[in-house]
């Protein structure tokens, strides 16, 4: 018997989907029709910061029509992860018991939810994942693939975290397991959000497991992917996996 057999894992409660926006008029709509019909028992919250393309307002129809769609409204563009965030945190209140990460743009396919969900019911954190067999990304220019591959291998490699896909942002959490996080301290606002979490999920001890996915590029909107985001990741994860290195060395905790 390994060792998932023998921890038991409480039943995982309600759904909520959370996506965040920012200038996803096109998107919007589509996905959450998507993901109703994929997981109709699923709340979905939109946490939308004050999109200037009229995102919110969209997401307001889409709330008056459907009583399982929640809308956030925020004050300004703030970054993914601060967005995530306060989502988790009104998922948290709302006493939802699973609270699933994706983008709107259509990468993350509501269509593979009931499969990050079925393998939930033995984890307490699961990543759909698209660099491992049976995972892949469809229309993505060579150096986007190296990208992205480089710096999960990179944040793999210096922080000793055994994740394959470790900036990808379609997860589904247990409610305790962001619970254990330590969420108050988080910092990161773009891809390292994502990094950030994992790393934290697998230094507490939680059962993290990468489910593959199919990761489809956005067809429609602009990219808020920037020269900047990749920055923050890299020196973020390099002074992580320094001072965690550091810390072990000389015996001292490691900071957050
Ligand atoms: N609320 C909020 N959402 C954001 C912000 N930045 C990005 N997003 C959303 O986060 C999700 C991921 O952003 P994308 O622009 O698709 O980033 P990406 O997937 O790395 O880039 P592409 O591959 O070009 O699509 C999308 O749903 C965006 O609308 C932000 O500052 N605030
Ligand atoms: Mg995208």
């Amino acid at each position: 018997m390994n060792e998932d057999e023998q921890r038991s894992f409480g039943p995982l409660g309600k759904v909520l989907v959370i996506i965040p926006t920012y200038n996803e008029a096109e998107n919007v709509v589509p996905i959450v029709k998507r993901v109703r019909a994929a997981v109709p028992e699923a709340h979905v919250l939109i946490a939308d910061d004050n999109s200037p393309d009229g995102t919110g307002k969209l997401a307001d129809e889409l709330a008056a029509a459907d009583e399982q769609v929640h809308v956030m409204h925020r004050r300004g563009k703030e970054g993914l992860g601060a967005a995530y965030l306060a989502g988790f945190q009104w998922g948290i209140d709302h006493d939802y018991g699973v609270l699933v990460e994706m983008d709107a743009d259509g990468s993350h396919q509501p269509e593979e939810l009931p499969r990050l969900l079925t393998a939930l019911k033995s984890a307490d954190l699961v990543l759909g994942s698209r660099w491992i067999p049976g995972g892949r990304v469809v229309n993505w220019p060579k150096s986007r693939e190296f990208l992205s591959r480089g710096g999960s291998t990179y944040s793999r490699l210096m922080l000793d975290v055994p994740v394959h896909d470790v900036t990808g942002g379609y997860r589904a959490f247990r409610r305790e397991t962001l619970e254990g996080l330590g969420m108050g301290d988080v910092a990161s606002a773009g891809y390292c959000f994502q990094v950030d979490l994992a790393w934290r999920a697998v230094k507490a001890g939680f059962h993290v497991v990468e489910v593959p996915i199919t990761f489809v590029e956005r067809v429609r909107g602009d990219s808020k992917m920037s020269r900047g985001i990749v920055a923050e990741a890299l020196w973020r994860v390099t002074a992580w996996g320094v001072g965690s290195r550091a810390a072990r060395f000389t015996g001292r905790r490691p900071l957050p």
